[in-house]
């Protein structure tokens, strides 16, 4: 095996330059983070590959060859009309009489002012150019409202197969509970009773073990604690006839690099079943805080999120702007402190309905 290392500003963007050098035989060695001389923190991923693929790739990558495949002329005239379609529409906002002018802008300030993003709804009112639904303020509204529940994605809550559903998040968001609502849940609320098990990975937090524990006993469940993962391949064998097998792992802050690094050895160990990786976020994430809680927690491959905290704030737009922004299903919102009661299977009804109520309110 050769090693390499890549450098990015976070460790995400350095491991996926690896797996577009090299595919999916990269093996993780290390990550940190380090001080460069310009006063930068850059993140140094340093990969493994089997010598014969870092050979081929590395001679492919001296000779230089343009595969890229050409674009078709009609193609490219595509390409350049959206992009003109682009520029009339900006020029048409800048040109607008007053009157006409403010609806676009009024309706823009007032998503904006909400949370999401200008550069996301520069894209819907782009496509909007020479539509009447530019002139009348509700219909606008309403265009965008649609445009957010098309963009906006669920997953199905599925038992049918055996899993492993492991949550990750920062610290404090609320996922020791929702295991335990979702143990309740699997185990005892919904129309069959399933196995459930539940796996503990914090070994940094005092009590995390007696917190888990605490829930599993009282719903007379399998727990068990392991800190490695040797122990973790073990402890999936001894409950391999669980349907669900629910993990708990410790809080990071999204700059924890090796909190980071050791959950990602846990997610690529090589187990006969998936793991479903669900990241838990809470509705009151800071909008400066979400680019880094993106970029660093989806190097663990997210398959969901599950959304805590909701009955923390009304105001859900910054959260709406992840979803729209970074396109993860949405599969659990936890609405309260109370095991079991205060868990919904998402839907995107019930928020876009929370932030209707908020928009309402101007
Ligand atoms: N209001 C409210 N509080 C919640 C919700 N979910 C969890 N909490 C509370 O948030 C606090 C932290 O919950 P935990 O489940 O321990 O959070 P955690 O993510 O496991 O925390 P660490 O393991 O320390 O990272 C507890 O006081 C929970 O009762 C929720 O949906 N709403
Ligand atoms: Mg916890």
């Amino acid at each position: 095996m050769i090693n390499e290392t890549f450098v990015a500003s976070d460790p995400k963007s350095a491991y996926e330059q690896a797996v577009e050098k090299y595919g999916d035989v990269v093996t993780l060695v290390s990550a940190k983070q380090v001080k460069y001389e310009d006063g930068r923190l850059r993140c140094e991923v340093t990969i493994s590959v089997p010598k014969d693929v870092f050979m081929e790739k590395s001679l492919l990558n001296n000779v230089t060859v343009n595969d890229a495949p050409e674009q078709s002329e009609d193609e490219a005239l595509l390409a350049e009309l959206s992009e003109l379609k682009k520029q009339l529409y900006f020029m048409k906002s800048e040109m607008l009489g007053e009157d006409d002018k403010s609806i676009v802008q009024k309706i823009k300030a007032l998503f904006m002012k909400k949370g999401i993003a200008q550069s996301w709804l520069d894209g819907v009112f782009s496509a909007l150019t020479g539509s009447n639904i530019l002139d009348d303020e509700t219909l606008l509204v309403s265009y965008i409202l649609e445009e957010i529940d098309e963009s906006l994605a669920v997953k199905e809550e599925s038992l049918s197969a055996p899993k492993v559903m492991m949550l990750v998040g920062p610290t404090g968001v609320g996922k020791t509970t929702t295991i335990a609502k979702l143990a309740a849940r699997y185990s005892y609320l919904m129309d069959k009773p399933y196995k459930v098990a539940l796996l503990n990975l914090d070994s940094y937090k005092v009590g995390a073990y007696e917190q888990l524990a605490h829930y599993a006993d009282i719903m007379q469940i399998e727990h068990l604690t392991v800190d490695n993962t040797d122990a973790f391949v073990d402890g999936l064998e001894l409950l391999s006839e669980y349907d669900v097998i629910l993990v708990d792992t410790a809080g990071m802050s999204p700059y924890d690099t090796q909190k980071l690094i050791k959950t990602v050895e846990f997610v690529q160990t090589d187990i006969p079943r998936n793991i479903e990786v669900n990241l838990v976020l809470s509705a009151t994430v800071k909008y400066e805080d979400m680019d880094d809680i993106y970029n660093n927690f989806s190097f663990l491959n997210l398959n969901s999120v599950i959304i805590s905290k909701f009955d923390e704030t009304k105001y859900l737009g910054t959260l709406l702007n992840f979803m729209l922004l970074y396109k993860i299903p949405m599969s659990y919102f936890s609405i309260g402190q109370e095991v079991p009661d205060d868990l919904l299977v998402a839907s995107k009804e019930y928020l876009l309905e929370r932030f209707i109520g908020d928009l309402d309110e101007e």
